[in-house]
């Protein structure tokens, strides 16, 4: 290998990691209507808790949290808005499914349901566009709930043990109206989203 093209590579090498760190990460926000979405998200932007009303089209925001910069973008949970999500999740580089963890077995039947629809919508269509799969971050939300589950029950109940091996995933608890657990969550779903940047790359 010549000179040159050792500046080149480490210039390259260089200027990925700057842009891992510094291009914001498209993030989409899905999950029923109720379960914290915008609360979560308004939470992470300003910092404190803000009385949040139904979303009636979609909300974008840019944040900073778990370390990495995202443009998070919260679409509506009512069912008649469902089939937009698969518009959102198309391009985008992570998911995050916000579950309400105190809700009842037959809310996260109807959970289930969505959330393994959505993946493997998502799985057809990175295979079409031989795309690696968007890491999948579960929310389980309203921890500060009575009743509330905890990761591992909800992990079970929404069948996550069960998805494909190509599709990364993690669960994790937080209370979107405190914001505990928000950061938390956030920098794990970032590590999933460096690595399968990075395998990605490998691949090309
Ligand atoms: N107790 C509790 N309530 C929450 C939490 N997150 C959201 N909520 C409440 O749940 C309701 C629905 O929240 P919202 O963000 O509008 O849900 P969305 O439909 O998913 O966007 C609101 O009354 C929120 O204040 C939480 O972590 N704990
Ligand atoms: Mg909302």
């Amino acid at each position: 290998m010549g000179v040159h093209r050792v500046v080149e590579v480490a210039h390259s090498l260089v200027w990925g990691l700057v842009a891992l760190v510094h291009t914001p990460a498209h993030v989409v926000l899905v999950g029923l209507d109720s379960s914290g979405k915008t609360t979560a998200l308004l939470r992470l932007k300003y910092g404190q808790y803000v009385n949040a009303v139904p979303t009636v089209g979609f909300n974008c925001e840019k944040v900073r949290a778990g370390g990495a910069q995202w443009l998070a973008w919260d679409v509506g949970g009512a069912e008649r808005v469902r089939p937009l999500w698969r518009s959102y999740t198309r391009a985008t580089d992570a998911l995050i499914f916000v579950v309400d963890s105190s809700s009842s077995s037959e809310r996260l039947e109807e959970a289930r349901v969505e959330l393994q629809r959505l993946t493997k919508q998502q799985n057809a269509q990175c295979v079409a566009l031989n795309k690696h799969r968007p890491p999948l971050l579960v929310l389980a939300n309203k921890q500060d709930l009575p009743g509330a589950r905890d990761v591992n029950g909800l992990a079970k109940a929404l069948g996550l043990p069960e998805l494909q091996e190509s599709q990364p995933w993690a669960v994790m608890p937080a209370c979107a109206v405190t914001g505990e657990g928000l950061d938390e969550a956030m920098a794990t779903l970032h590590t999933l989203v460096v690595k399968a940047r990075k395998q990605a790359k490998a691949k090309k």
